[in-house]
């Protein structure tokens, strides 16, 4: 398959940017000593917040590099759009948008991860590259999931959903959300164990807005201690979201997406100061800028940061 020439990636007779080779990173090279920050990349039409600004390949890359440059340890590339009410779109073409952009990153050095829910693109984004497999669906689309994850022997996003995109609102009733997300999850993971995963694989995410109302996400994230617990890395996705919005609401009306840029990086700090291992954001700066303060924070003045950690 010609990717460059994809539809759906751009004109055939666009020219990739050049992208200088650089030493290709592994998941192993990330930081340890302080929180991640996951820059989003959706090569989608219909994201809520970024949808259709870097459906183009060429944009795509320019864009996950703009996300490098400005401190993002992970890439996240996705092709199809995970918010209520998307549509959903065949593998072949979540391919055609993600992989060559997965390739040129991972060509420039970035750690990537893909978001899919699909076991073809998770199976053809590791072998362009990806390091790590990023599934929104709780495991309520591909059955044969873990025994991918198995194999691949990659780092893998659990994430907690009930559902799926036309119809999570509809499941977003609890009458303890920490209680009862925790134990889907851990239903889940074994799921994921049985099937041959190594639990240092698994990386656990509450899923802050999938089949959740704004209540369901502040209580979520004001516990994330019991999902630590739980004894894998946590990554959280607060940014631009729904709930952000109502909270910043003025005169009836939401804060727009782009608006909630500086709650997010407020959420980053506080996530980080909790010791979340990733936090999940489409404004990198920001957040970097969050952890690094929650670091030095939680440092109290005991030992420097390290440049560029
Ligand atoms: N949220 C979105 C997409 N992917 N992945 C993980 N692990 N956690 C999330 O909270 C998450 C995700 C939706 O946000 P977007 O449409 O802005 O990418």
């Amino acid at each position: 398959m010609n990717l460059a020439a994809a539809p759906g990636t751009g004109p055939a007779t666009s020219p990739l940017p050049v992208v200088k080779r650089s030493r290709v990173k592994t998941f192993a090279d990330l930081p340890t000593g302080r929180t991640l920050v996951m820059g989003v990349l959706n090569v989608t039409e219909d994201s809520f917040s970024d949808g259709g600004q870097f459906l183009d390949t060429e944009d795509a890359i320019k864009h996950g590099l703009r996300l490098m440059y400005s401190g993002a340890d992970i890439i996240d590339v996705g092709g199809e759009s995970t918010r209520p009410g998307a549509a959903f779109i065949d593998p072949e073409l979540e391919q055609q948008r993600v992989l060559p952009v997965v390739e040129a990153l991972v060509k420039a050095g970035a750690v990537v991860s893909v978001d899919t829910m699909h076991v073809s693109t998770a199976r053809a984004a590791v072998a362009a590259g990806a390091h790590l497999i990023n599934d929104v669906s709780g495991l309520t689309h591909e059955a044969d999931m873990p025994a991918l994850v198995a194999e691949l022997g990659v780092p893998y996003v659990l994430m907690h959903r009930r559902g799926d995109q036309q119809n999570m609102n509809d499941y977003a009733q609890y009458e303890d959300v920490v209680a009862e997300v925790l134990s889907e999850l851990e239903a889940l993971r074994t799921t994921f164990l049985d099937a041959g995963v190594r639990p240092e694989q698994l990386i656990i995410d509450p899923g802050l807005g999938f089949a959740k109302e704004a209540p369901h996400n502040w209580t979520l994230l004001h516990r994330l201690a019991e999902f630590k617990a739980l004894g894998h890395p946590v990554l959280i996705g607060t940014s631009r979201k729904r709930f952000l919005g109502s909270l910043l609401s003025s005169g009836g009306q939401p804060a727009a997406a782009q608006d909630r840029d500086a709650a997010t990086a407020a959420t980053s700090a506080l996530a980080a100061a909790a010791g979340v291992w990733a936090v999940r954001v489409h404004d990198v700066a920001s957040s970097h800028d969050a952890v690094k303060v929650a670091t030095a924070w939680g440092h109290g003045g005991a030992g420097e940061l390290r440049q560029g950690e």
